[in-house]
């Protein structure tokens, strides 16, 4: 049996498109067969500053975007990070294993502190991967549900992995596998379809969020960018903006992208606008309906969050032992 963690960060009000598809869909598939643990990762949100309030309001909201899309917390474990101590706590013994040159190589960090240059950036920011090694090393994860964005975090996981089992002993901790559904591993912007959608885009026009005005989303869809060819084909190289579209077409619906390239054989590009601001949309209204269902309620929320914490702190706490003792800290009694 496998065991599944995932989570993401609550650095905005809503999720994007991406998220849902390249990650949340997996989640919610995964949980079927396998014993699965997905997370709102609060302390990851911390290395870019948020405004207190506002971050605990982005937690729940994040939460009820997982409820919304079929995250179910009698199947799996669904927790917010910081109520589990021992992220952090086997963030700085994994830090004390963790190379700065390695460290230095993570290409996230990079774009993410790009922008300032690194003496306007945190630690926090740089150390941001070994927070996300010690979420998942703390739970034996076997699977690890990711866009193609995170593969790079999730090869020095299994780095670090390996260099404690090398260490302490081979069975120290399971060392996780990536995975990662080509089709929807990488959802591009509508307005700059070579960079990837992300919920922290400086111009929100080429965005898709979950919780947007349904309206506002549409008329992103139709005002995409595309090419000047008239055909309606896959061909990410030549033609990404439409390709992305078909890609968001595809997984919404079902419908792979040969029998969606059939269909609009003789079509325009505002055709498959059109449709795919429809798809969209019935898609977002029902998800929104009860994403807000959710929200006017945070008690029961927040319960459902404190139980699923609960649980997690059941197994982190057995891992974080057994790597203390291994490391040879001394117990307290
Ligand atoms: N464009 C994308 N296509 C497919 N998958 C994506 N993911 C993110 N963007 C896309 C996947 O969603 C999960 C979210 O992880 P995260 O919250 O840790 O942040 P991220 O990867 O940095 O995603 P964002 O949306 O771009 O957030 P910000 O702007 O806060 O950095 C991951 O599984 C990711 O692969």
């Amino acid at each position: 049996q496998s065991r599944i963690f995932s989570g993401m960060q609550p650095t905005s009000d809503s999720l994007q498109l991406g998220n849902y598809l390249g990650a949340l869909t997996q989640w919610v598939a995964l949980q079927e067969e396998h014993d699965a643990i997905y997370c709102v990762v609060d302390l990851h949100a911390l290395t870019v500053s948020p405004d207190p309030s506002v971050l605990r309001e982005r937690t729940r909201r994040t939460a009820a975007q997982y409820l919304a899309a079929g995250v179910d917390p009698d199947r799996s474990i669904l927790f917010v990070q910081s109520q589990v101590p021992e992220h952090a706590e086997l963030a700085w013994l994994l830090s004390c294993h963790t190379g700065f040159g390695e460290a230095n190589r993570m290409t996230q960090f990079k774009d993410k502190s790009g922008k300032h240059g690194t003496e306007g950036t945190t630690v926090g920011l740089f150390t941001y991967p070994v927070l996300m090694a010690a979420d998942i090393l703390l739970y034996d994860t076997t699977l690890v549900p990711v866009g193609e964005d995170q593969r790079q975090h999730l090869e020095l996981t299994r780095d670090l992995a390996q260099r404690l089992n090398a260490r302490f002993g081979p069975d120290t901790v399971v060392v996780p596998e990536p995975h990662i559904v080509k089709a929807t591993a990488k959802i591009y912007d509508l307005q700059d379809p070579t960079a990837k959608m992300s919920k922290s885009a400086e111009s929100p026009n080429g965005l898709i969020e979950l919780l947007d005005d349904p309206k506002v989303v549409a008329k992103r869809i139709r005002s995409a960018v595309t090419d000047a060819e008239r055909e309606i084909r896959f061909d990410p190289e030549a033609k990404p903006g439409v390709s992305n579209l078909l890609t968001i077409y595809s997984a919404l619906t079902g419908r792979d992208i040969p029998a969606l390239e059939a269909d609009y054989a003789g079509k325009g590009y505002g055709d498959l606008k059109v449709d795919l601001a429809n798809v969209v949309v019935d898609f977002l209204t029902p998800f929104q309906a009860r994403v807000h269902g959710y929200l006017s309620d945070p008690a029961t929320l927040d319960a459902v969050l404190a139980d699923g914490a609960d649980r997690a702190q059941e197994l982190a706490g057995g891992t974080l032992e057994r790597l203390y003792d291994r490391s040879g800290l001394l117990p307290r009694r």
